[in-house]
C-alpha cells in the first residue's frame, strides 16, 4: 500500500525504457526488399543482431550493484547460424560472439522464420571433448536418419606445436548430438589427417555409413592443397575418423572459390538431386571476398555433381559489406517448409544474421539452367551471345 503512488526512480525509468526499446526491436516486422533477382528475396532488416540478445545476458538490473545501468557483458556479433524446424518453430543455432572474442551457441526461435526471433533464456552448455577447446563456432544442424539431431561445429585450440606463436591455432570438427537442442551429448571430435573446418553431416546413411562433407586444410586459415569440399564415410559416429577423403567439389583458378570453399548447411533432398549451398572465397586488393554458391549432386550417388551454376548465387550488398570482417556472406543454415519454401539464413561480414526466401523449385531451376563457368572470358562472352540470340525472337513481340 505504502508504495502505491511511488514514482519510478531514474534507474527504474532507464531500465523500463531499455526493455521497451528491446521489445520494439524483437517484434519489428521485417519487410521484403523490393529489388531482387527473381531467384530469392532478401529482407530489409537483419533478422538477428547482437542487440537481439536478451538484456539479462548483458545488464545487471540491480540498482545497488549497477547504479549506472551499464552493460556488464557486451555482445559483439550474432553470426553463422545452423537452422532447423522443430515443433513448428523456426530455430536458429546462433553463433554469438562476446566482446571477449569467445563464441558460444544460443538458440533463437521465430514463429514464421522471418522475424520475431527471440533467444531462449540461456545459451547452450556444450560439454567439452577430452581436450577442451578455446572457442567453438559455426554449427551445422542435421536431423539424421538415426533419430538424433547432430551439431557439427569448429573446435579451435591453440597449436601447441608453436608455443611462441599466439596466433597459431588448430581447427577440428566437434560433434555432439541431442533430441531437443538443450541437452547435448558430446562425442569425440572427428579424427582426420589434416585440420578441418566447415564439416557437415549428411542426413542419410550412405551404404550403411555416416557421411560427412569435409574441408581439408593445410593450416588454420589456409585451405592450401586441400582441393575443395571433400566427402568421407564413417562407420561409427561415436569414434568418427576420416580414413578415405575424396574431393567432390573442387576449387578452380579465377573463380569465386579460387582460394577456399566450404559446404554450408547439409544439402536438401529434392526429386532432382541433392541441392547444396556452399561458400566460395577469392582474394582481392581489399582482402578475401566470401560469397555463396549452389550446386547439385545425384540422389543415388551424392558425390557426383550434376549441376554447377557459374559464379555466385548470393553476395554482400549495401550494408552487408560492412562489419567485423568486411565483404563476407556466410551460410550454414537453411530450412525447407512443407510447401517448398526455402529460408536461407546467412550472416553478413561476420556481424549479423539475415534471411533470404526462395523455393525448392526456383533453386533447382537456377541450378539446372544457369550457365556453368566456362573458365575464360571467351566462354563467358559466348554464353551471353547465346542468350542474346535466344531473346531476338522477343525483340518486337507485338509487331
Ligand atoms: O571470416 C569469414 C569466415 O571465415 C572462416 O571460414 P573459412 O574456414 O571458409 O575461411 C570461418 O571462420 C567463418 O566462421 C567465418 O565467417
Amino acid at each position: 500500500m505504502k508504495n502505491e503512488h511511488r514514482t519510478m526512480s531514474d534507474f527504474e525509468q532507464k531500465r523500463s525504457e531499455l526493455r521497451r526499446r528491446h521489445e520494439e526491436l524483437l517484434t519489428r516486422k521485417n519487410i521484403p526488399s523490393m529489388q531482387g533477382n527473381g531467384i530469392y528475396t532478401k529482407y530489409t532488416y537483419p533478422c538477428i543482431t547482437a542487440e537481439h540478445t536478451p538484456l539479462e545476458w548483458r545488464y545487471d538490473f540491480n540498482e545497488h550493484s549497477n547504479p549506472y545501468l551499464m552493460q556488464r557483458i557486451m555482445i559483439n556479433a550474432t553470426l553463422n547460424s545452423g537452422a532447423i524446424k522443430l515443433n513448428n518453430k523456426y530455430l536458429l543455432m546462433v553463433r554469438v560472439e562476446g566482446a571477449d572474442r569467445k563464441s558460444f551457441f544460443a538458440v533463437a526461435e521465430s514463429p514464421n522464420g522471418i522475424d520475431h526471433f527471440r533467444f531462449w533464456e540461456e545459451p547452450v552448455t556444450m560439454p567439452d571433448d577430452i581436450i577442451p577447446a578455446t572457442n567453438i563456432y559455426d554449427m551445422r544442424l542435421t536431423a539424421h536418419q538415426d533419430g538424433y539431431i547432430y551439431g557439427v561445429f569448429c573446435a579451435e585450440r591453440h597449436d601447441e606445436n608453436h608455443p611462441n606463436d599466439l596466433s597459431a591455432a588448430t581447427a577440428t570438427a566437434g560433434i555432439a548430438r541431442t533430441k531437443d537442442l538443450k541437452n547435448w551429448q558430446r562425442l569425440p571430435d572427428l579424427k582426420a589427417r589434416s585440420q578441418q573446418r566447415n564439416v557437415v553431416l549428411h542426413p542419410e546413411f550412405v551404404n550403411g555409413k555416416y557421411a560427412f562433407y569435409t574441408r581439408p586444410q593445410d593450416g588454420f586459415i589456409n585451405a592450401g592443397s586441400g582441393g575443395g569440399i571433400g566427402w568421407a564415410l564413417v562407420d561409427d559416429i561415436t569414434r568418427a575418423e576420416v580414413l578415405n577423403e575424396t574431393i567432390i567439389n573442387a576449387r578452380h583458378y579465377h573463380t569465386i572459390m579460387e582460394v577456399k570453399n566450404g559446404e554450408g548447411p547439409h544439402p536438401i533432398k529434392t526429386p532432382y538431386g541433392w541441392l547444396h549451398l556452399a561458400h566460395g572465397v577469392r582474394g582481392c586488393a581489399s582482402g578475401l571476398r566470401y560469397v555463396l554458391y549452389l550446386y547439385m549432386t545425384a540422389l543415388d550417388e551424392p558425390t557426383r555433381v550434376i549441376a554447377q551454376p557459374g559464379g555466385y548465387f548470393l553476395a554482400p550488398e549495401g550494408e552487408e559489406y560492412v562489419g567485423d570482417v568486411m565483404n563476407v556472406v556466410f551460410s550454414n543454415g537453411w530450412i525447407v517448409d512443407e510447401d517448398g519454401r526455402v529460408l536461407i539464413y546467412y550472416a553478413s561480414s561476420d556481424t549479423r544474421m539475415h534471411v533470404a526466401v526462395s523455393s525448392v523449385d526456383k533453386l533447382v531451376d537456377y541450378c539446372m539452367h544457369t550457365p556453368q563457368d566456362g573458365f575464360s572470358t571467351t566462354a563467358s562472352v559466348d554464353t551471353i551471345k547465346q542468350l542474346i540470340a535466344k531473346n531476338k525472337v522477343y525483340e518486337h513481340p507485338f509487331e
